[in-house]
């Protein structure tokens, strides 16, 4: 039996994504919105009917309890009315996104949102998220510490955050610190993390600042991270709605709506497998550890198939995979110099044909380009589609990767962080004194250094040696392969 997860959801992007993700799995498991259940489908002769207790008196919602081939109890707490609640705390320094969120869904527990009182946010800085937060140590790890004593064995804790803004950069760095620290060594701890629009200029320009800060904690902490971009997510958008988002947005909590859907669609699909058991992956454990060979390469990138343009209706597994490895549809821009390490490809359907997908597997490994010490595998995990969700489409797709993309995803912030490090601009949001100048830069400083050393090793893992324990060989084929880019630019 797979163990329970604990989610984070950190400031406004946090928890705008993490209200779309809960919406999603609350649909899935027919929960409603006050965490109340509706009966459990099951499929006679491809009707769908509501088990039924025949002369029995008891209540439907127990009814629906009872008699359940899903588990949503790995990620909601089930009270003793029945009532569902999202093993979720939600932090933020001011109060209005989490306000908007228990009022959509009211299922949230009321006694794991922490709030800061002066309710001002962070204001875009991460040191000052990252204070706040260790003022709030205490308050923080007693709302995760109660989280963990309702788990019967529990797995691990997600995070979900923007890398960019105060607070979930900020206190979210903190959080990573905290849980690191207490709850480490024995679970797991992965993020999914939002990087900013930079394809014109950032929306807000110390943004390259915070995120290399925030780099610095997720590097340190984190067993496995998902990116996502949100030039890429308003990109996917476009193509699956047909639809231009930047025109078609009134407000902003229109502008992130659609991308916020993708997200959760992919943390959802996840643990699907976890959720809906089938014969495959019966451990968060086990799919992270597919995901990311060693701990230097755990920057993860997905891909989400055109599950909703009407075009698309009917796709059979052979297609859906092909799809998958369609770069238009990676939540991350990759090019034609991409290595991939290692490749998951959730199939969600009934009835899925293994013959298409054996097709698929190889067409698939013929596209790719691995790197030449990874196992050439392309692998499917066939999730279950929920009872509860009426889709027109017969099959969704989702694909996760570990790929050499990271490099220009990294090298892109580094370049824009160097600029503002050079002339020192707005350097003096981040401290009050002269000695706390001196100490802020060398955070900087290091947190860049430790930001580097992940694009070096994606770039030396492109070698067939990589995996050589030989320290000076490796620092050797790095240069090598830095040398080698050179030349190409040129
Ligand atoms: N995909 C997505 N991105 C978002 C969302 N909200 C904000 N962002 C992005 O996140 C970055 C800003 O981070 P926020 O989450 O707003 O900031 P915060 O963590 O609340 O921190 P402060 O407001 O500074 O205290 C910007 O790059 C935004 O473009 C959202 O709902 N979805
Ligand atoms: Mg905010």
């Amino acid at each position: 039996m797979p163990g329970e997860t604990i989610t984070l959801q950190v400031g406004q992007c946090g928890n705008q994504v993490g209200l779309q993700y809960w919406q999603q799995l609350a649909s899935e498991h027919g929960i409603n919105a006050d965490g109340s259940a509706s009966p459990y489908p099951t499929n006679t002769n491809n009707n769908f009917q509501f088990r039924d207790l025949a002369g029995s008196t008891t209540s439907e919602a127990e009814t629906s309890t009872k008699y359940r081939d899903d588990h949503p109890e790995l990620f909601f707490t089930l009270s003793d009315s029945n009532r569902y609640t999202p093993r979720s705390i939600l932090i933020d320094m001011e109060p209005s996104v989490i306000g908007k969120s228990t009022s959509a869904l009211p299922m949230f527990n009321p006694r794991n949102v922490h709030l800061s009182e002066q309710g001002n946010g962070a204001a875009n800085n991460w040191i000052n998220g990252y204070k706040y937060g260790t003022e709030e140590e205490e308050a923080l790890i007693n709302l995760i510490d109660r989280e963990a004593d309702k788990c019967n064995n529990l797995a691990n804790f997600q995070l979900l955050h923007s890398v960019a803004g105060g607070t979930g950069s900020g206190v979210g760095s903190k959080v990573l610190e905290l849980i690191s620290d207490r709850y480490g060594h024995k679970k797991l701890l992965n993020t999914f993390s939002i990087f900013p629009s930079n394809e014109d200029t950032s929306d807000v320009v110390v943004q390259p600042y915070n995120t290399i800060l925030t780099l610095k904690r997720l590097i340190d902490y984190s067993d496995a991270t998902f990116i996502f971009h949100n030039d890429s997510l308003n990109r996917i958008e476009n193509l699956l709605f047909n639809n231009n988002v930047q025109q078609n947005t009134n407000g902003n909590d229109d502008l992130f709506l659609g991308a916020n859907k993708l997200i959760a669609s992919v943390t959802a699909s996840l643990s699907n497998p976890l959720r809906f058991p089938g014969y495959m992956y019966s451990s968060i454990e086990s799919i992270i550890s597919n995901l990311v060979p060693t701990p230097d390469l755990k920057f993860l990138t997905s891909a989400i198939a055109p599950f909703s343009s009407q075009k698309h209706n009917y796709i059979n597994e052979y297609d859906m995979i092909l799809e998958l490895s369609n770069d238009r549809y990676k939540t991350n821009r990759v090019n034609n110099d991409t290595n991939y390490i290692t490749m998951l490809n959730y199939l969600i359907g009934d009835n899925l044909d293994q013959r298409e997908i054996r097709k698929g597997i190889l067409k698939s490994q013929q596209r790719t380009q691995f790197v030449p010490w990874a196992a050439r595998s392309v692998q499917v995990v066939h999730g279950k589609k929920s009872p509860f969700i009426n889709s027109s489409n017969n099959l969704d797709g989702v694909q996760i990767t570990n790929n050499t993309s990271i490099v220009d995803v990294f090298n892109k912030i580094l370049k824009q962080f160097d600029l503002l490090m050079k002339r020192k601009a707005y350097l003096n949001r981040y401290y009050s004194s002269v000695e706390e100048e001196n100490e802020v830069v060398e955070l900087f400083n290091q947190s860049r250094e430790a930001v580097k050393s992940v694009v070096d090793e994606y770039k030396a893992c492109k070698e067939l040696n990589y995996l050589d324990d030989d320290e000076d060989e490796e620092d050797v084929v790095a240069d090598d392969i830095i040398t080698q880019d050179q030349d190409m630019e040129i």
